[in-house]
């Protein structure tokens, strides 16, 4: 069955010109992307991307490397990748969480690193399983930024609301 991933370039694989690297080895999964951003992370954002985390002694170093402000670069490439087997498929190829830990042929494993506070830069996030990646697509995209329904969705009518558009 057909099923959807989160994937995000961290700002350290932004920082390290990886873009192009990782969509190559991704592209290895034959699935397809329905779903891609440049987005700036709000403090926010990042707290509820690494909510199971907020106990670890490092989650001010991860929100902060998630944030992108231990590299200048403070943006992270958010993408969709959908098809058979999709989570897994990403995650193999992603390599395991500890970049050091990681097999070398993995994305992780090649580009990651460990700083000497202990943080974990291991370049991009692939969601781990299906209830957390539909958890994690929610909150990254609205249902228009998708090109495929994922989820059900509702129309709901916003009165007021100011919007930015092009002049
Ligand atoms: P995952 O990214 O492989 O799913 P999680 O356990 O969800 O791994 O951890 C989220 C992120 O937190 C990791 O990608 C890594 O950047 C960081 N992290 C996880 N465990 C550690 C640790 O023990 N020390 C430092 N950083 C960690
Ligand atoms: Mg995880």
């Amino acid at each position: 069955m057909k099923e959807q991933t989160l994937v995000l370039i961290k700002p350290d694989g932004l920082k390290k010109s990886l873009t192009g690297n990782i969509l190559t080895r991704l592209s290895e999964t034959r699935l397809e992307i329905v779903a891609s951003k440049i987005k700036r992370v709000s403090r926010e954002l990042a707290e509820k991307h690494y909510c199971h985390m907020k106990n670890e002694p490092f989650f001010e170093d991860l929100i902060k490397y998630l944030q992108g402000e231990l590299h200048d670069r403070k943006k992270v490439m958010a993408m969709v990748y959908w098809g058979e087997d999709a989570i897994n498929k990403v995650r193999a190829i992603c390599g395991k969480t500890n970049p050091e830990e990681a097999e070398a042929t993995t994305i992780r494993g090649a580009y990651g690193r460990i700083t000497t506070s202990g943080v974990y830069e291991n370049v991009m996030h692939a969601s781990a399983n299906r209830e957390e990646a539909e958890r994690e697509i929610k909150l990254w995209f609205s249902p228009d930024e998708i090109i495929v329904d994922l989820f059900p969705t509702a129309i709901i009518k916003k009165e007021n609301i100011k919007e930015r558009v092009w002049v």
